[in-house]
C-alpha cells in the first residue's frame, strides 16, 4: 500500500489523527559552536534526507511506520536574548514529551541541548523527579566533559559533565578519541563514568574483544536510559560535514549494534533519545543521510521494544512543579558550581 508522503516530516509520514506514539523533535540550537557551524539547519536537513531512508525494517518485518503514530514536530527556535534563558525555553518544549506516553527522538542542533534534555526528564514518569535514576548512554568523539570551553560552563564541550553536574545518575560512552587531560582526570576521578575509548574499540588487532566488553556494558544496564548519539562519534568519512569531524571513529554498523543491543535489553526502558550535530552537508547529503539512517533504526528499535513488552506508556503523576528557570537561576553561580 502506498502511504500519502509530506514534504519535509521525518521518512515523509503525514501526520495523522489520535495519540501519538513517537514524536521526532527537531532544535534548532546552535550557541556554542567552536569549529564548523551549521548545527541550526542540522535538523530539517536530516528531515529532509530521511524521506530517501527506506522503510522497511528487518527486525519488524514491515514497512514504517509498522501501524502506529510517528508524529514531526515543528522546528524548534529559541528566542530568549541569553543561552541560559534559550536552555530554559529549551527544557520547556522538552517537557511537553517527556509524559512517558511516548517516545519522543530530539533532533540536533548542537549537543548543548543535552541538558535542558535532561532536565525535562527528571519529570518522565520512570525517572520519578530524581535524575540520579537515569542513565545516559552518548556516542561521541569527544568526552564532553570539559569543565567550561571558551569561558562558557554550557558549552556543547560539556555536555556530558552538566548532564552529571545537574544529576543523572550514570555515563557510559563510546567512540571517545578527543579529549582534554582535564576531561581524562575526570573520566578517572568520578565512579558515575565508563568511558569506551576508540583507540581500543577501534584498535586493528583487538578491537572485537573492546567492542564486545561494551556490548556487554549495554546488556549489563538497567532502568531508565536516555540514548545520545552526538554523530561525530562515528568515523569522520561518514560524517564530513559535523561540526568536529574526527578520524578514527565508529563504523556504521557499530552504531546500529549499540542501539539495537541497548533497545533489547530488557531489564532497560530507554525513555528519549537524540541524534545531534547534524549539520547539512553541501554536493552530497552523505552527514545527514547518516543521521537520518540512524534515527530511523531507534524508532524500529524502539517500536520493536514496544512489540516485545519492553517498553509500555506510563501515566505521569504529575505532582513535580517544573523550574521553569533552572538554567537562568543557575547562571549567578556557575562558576562556583562547576
Ligand atoms: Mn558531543
Amino acid at each position: 500500500m502506498e502511504e500519502a508522503f509530506e514534504e519535509g516530516a521525518f521518512l515523509g509520514l503525514p501526520r495523522s489523527d489520535g495519540p501519538v506514539d513517537i514524536a521526532v523533535v527537531p532544535l534548532a540550537y546552535e550557541l556554542t559552536t567552536s569549529y564548523g557551524m551549521g548545527a541550526c539547519d542540522g535538523p530539517q536537513a536530516c528531515l529532509d534526507a530521511s524521506a530517501q531512508v527506506e522503510l522497511y525494517d528487518e527486525h519488524l518485518g514491515t514497512d514504517l511506520p509498522a501501524g502506529r503514530s510517528i508524529v514531526t514536530e515543528p522546528v524548534w527556535e529559541g528566542t530568549a536574548a541569553t543561552l541560559r534563558g534559550q536552555l530554559d525555553e529549551l527544557a520547556g518544549h522538552a517537557l511537553k514529551f517527556f509524559k512517558g506516553d511516548l517516545f519522543p527522538l530530539f533532533l540536533g542542533g548542537e549537543h548543548g541541548i543535552l541538558p535542558p534534555i535532561m532536565h525535562a526528564a527528571r519529570h518522565h514518569p520512570a525517572v520519578k523527579g530524581d535524575l540520579s535514576h537515569l542513565t545516559v548512554v552518548q556516542l561521541d568523539a569527544h568526552a564532553d566533559l570539559r569543565t567550561s570551553l571558551d569561558g562558557e560552563v554550557f558549552s556543547h564541550a560539556c555536555a556530558a559533565s552538566r548532564s552529571l553536574d545537574i544529576g543523572v545518575g550514570r555515563l557510559f560512552q563510546a567512540g571517545v578519541r578527543a579529549y582534554s587531560q582535564e576531561e581524562h582526570e575526570r573520566i578517572n576521578a568520578d565512579d558515575r563514568i565508563t568511558t569506551y575509548f576508540a583507540k581500543d574499540t577501534q584498535h586493528p588487532h583487538t578491537g572485537g574483544e573492546a567492542w564486545n566488553r561494551w556490548l556487554d556494558e549495554l546488556k549489563s544496564l538497567s532502568g531508565p536510559v536516555h540514548f545520545t548519539l552526538d554523530i561525530d562519534g562515528l568515523d569522520g568519512a561518514l560524517v564530513p560535514a559535523t561540526g568536529t569531524p574526527v578520524p578514527g571513529g565508529l563504523s556504521y554498523w557499530q552504531a546500529v549494534e549499540t542501539i539495537e543491543t541497548l533497545f533489547a535489553n530488557p531489564q532497560v526502558t530507554v525513555i528519549s533519545a537524540d541524534v545531534n550535530e547534524i549539520v547539512p552537508q553541501d554536493g552530497t547529503p552523505l552527514t545527514q543521510f547518516t543521521a537520518a539512517c540512524l534515527a530511523t533504526k531507534i524508532v524500529a528499535s524502539h517500536l520493536r521494544a514496544r512489540e516485545n513488552a519492553r517498553w509500555e506508556p506510563t501515566a505521569s503523576s504529575g505532582h513535580l512543579e517544573f523550574d521553569r528557570s533552572y538554567f537562568s537561576k543557575l547562571e549567578a553561580t556557575a562558576n562556583s558550581a562547576f
